[in-house]
């Protein structure tokens, strides 16, 4: 049966705006432009993925390595800082792969100690394992209770009928104690453990990462001879559904200590509404824009300030690691972002990195086995998650 050409045309009509409409939905957002400021001041972000220039080492004082960083106590080179990891026994398989690849781009140079941490202890089998594939010390430290445990004013129904809605909002592992308890520790416990009490910098590495690029400088020292507290390889945005009433309990305590707030502050990178602002609405107007802190290379004495912990404690008082599901990403974040001098922060962009399903791939003959500039081996939607242009907007590529 012959179709009419107007039936034809309008047919073709609806195919193309169908295309138009998903490729609106799915088009990646990473590479920007000119956009307005918050003063209203013009803005450029990068017109491409800076992972696609040439990489090398950052600048400043990089320390190399030598006979000073063999391993033992002849390892004098060393500052004081560890590797570390919370990780299952289950977990085995996949935190050796992490340190094998950690061990060969990096640590096989430096010998720093690993320090693996469990809410359980750890089996033989997991010590005899990791033990194998480092000559650095190996330290098992298993989690005081009270640092684990939900703590004494978390109402377990509120709990279960809080998380049963945010698991109907989608909110990935909202209905996992263990989660909630995990998020909450790397927030604001795991510094206190006894075993860190005279380590000041860690790098944390959990199972099942990847790193792709040799690191010929001792990082732990680049921090602290360049004056650095917090590095990052990624910056993506949370779901809002997961931190509602984070940055109101936030704004809460900031109005009982305006005076913590850091001159240098990164508050216009926390509150940026222009990229994407249905996550500012949805999440009381923070950005939700953080350090993805599965990689973290950081000084403790930042977590341990005092304005910090103030902070810490009035999030566990109001309940939402438990009633919410607040990541230590967006806690950890937000605290640098407010109290740190955003200077101090630096973008670890030599380092090649996987967590699943988001890469740091820099373009440099240092690295095999990921593709340069590429963000995610995931599915399109992905790339949108990504908030690198709004840091490097607002704080640079220090
Ligand atoms: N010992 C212990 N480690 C845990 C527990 N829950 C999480 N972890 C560790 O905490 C880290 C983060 O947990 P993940 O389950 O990887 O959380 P995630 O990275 O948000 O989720 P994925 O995207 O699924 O990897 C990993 O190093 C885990 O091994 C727990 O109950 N006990
Ligand atoms: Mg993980």
């Amino acid at each position: 049966m012959a179709i009419a050409r107007p039936v034809r045309a309008l047919g073709l009509a609806a195919v193309v705006m169908w295309f138009f409409f998903i490729w609106q939905i799915l088009k990646p957002t990473g590479s920007s432009h000119i956009s307005l400021g918050p003063n209203g001041e013009t803005i450029k972000s990068f017109e491409r993925d800076p992972n696609l220039d040439p990489t090398g080492e950052p600048e400043g004082f990089l320390t190399y390595a030598s006979e000073e960083y063999a391993p033992g106590p002849a390892g004098t080179g060393r500052i004081n800082a560890t590797l570390l990891a919370l990780v299952r026994n289950e977990e085995l398989k996949d935190m050796l792969s992490s340190m094998r690849d950690l061990e060969r781009t990096w640590n096989h140079k430096f010998n720093y100690p690993w320090t693996f941490f469990n809410d359980v202890p750890f089996t033989e089998e997991f010590k005899r394992e990791t033990k194998k594939l480092t000559k650095a010390e190996c330290r098992y430290e298993l989690i005081p209770k009270e640092h684990w445990e939900v703590p004494s004013w978390i109402n377990m129904d509120l709990y279960k009928e809080s998380t049963a809605i945010l698991k109907e909002n989608g909110v990935q592992y909202a209905d996992m104690v263990s989660y909630h308890q995990m998020c909450r520790w790397n927030s604001g416990m795991f510094y206190k453990h006894p075993a860190l009490a005279n380590t000041q910098y860690y790098w944390r590495v959990e199972p099942k990462v990847h790193f792709f690029c040799d690191v010929d400088y001792d990082v732990f020292r680049y921090m602290q001879d360049n004056n650095k507290t917090y590095g990052f390889t990624i910056n993506l945005y949370d779901s809002p559904e997961s931190v509602p009433t984070l940055w109101p309990e936030t704004l809460k305590f900031l109005a009982e200590h305006p005076d913590y707030v850091h001159e240098n502050n990164a508050m216009d990178w926390l509150t940026d509404k222009l990229r994407r602002p249905f996550h500012n609405k949805n999440a009381g107007g923070y950005s939700t824009c953080h350090f993805w802190s599965n990689f973290e290379i950081a000084d403790m004495s930042f977590w341990r300030s005092k304005e910090y912990e103030d902070y810490f404690n009035h999030l566990d008082r109001a309940g939402g690691f438990f009633y919410e599901r607040w990541g230590d990403a967006p806690v950890h974040s937000i605290g640098l972002g407010l109290f740190e001098d955003k200077n101090r922060i630096h973008w670890f962009r030599d380092i090649g990195y996987q967590h699943i399903p988001f890469f740091n791939c820099p373009n440099s003959p240092k690295c095999k086995g990921c593709v340069t500039g590429r963000l995610t081996d995931g599915e399109a939607w992905l790339h949108r998650e990504d908030c690198r242009p709004n840091w490097f907007k607002y704080a640079g590529m220090g």
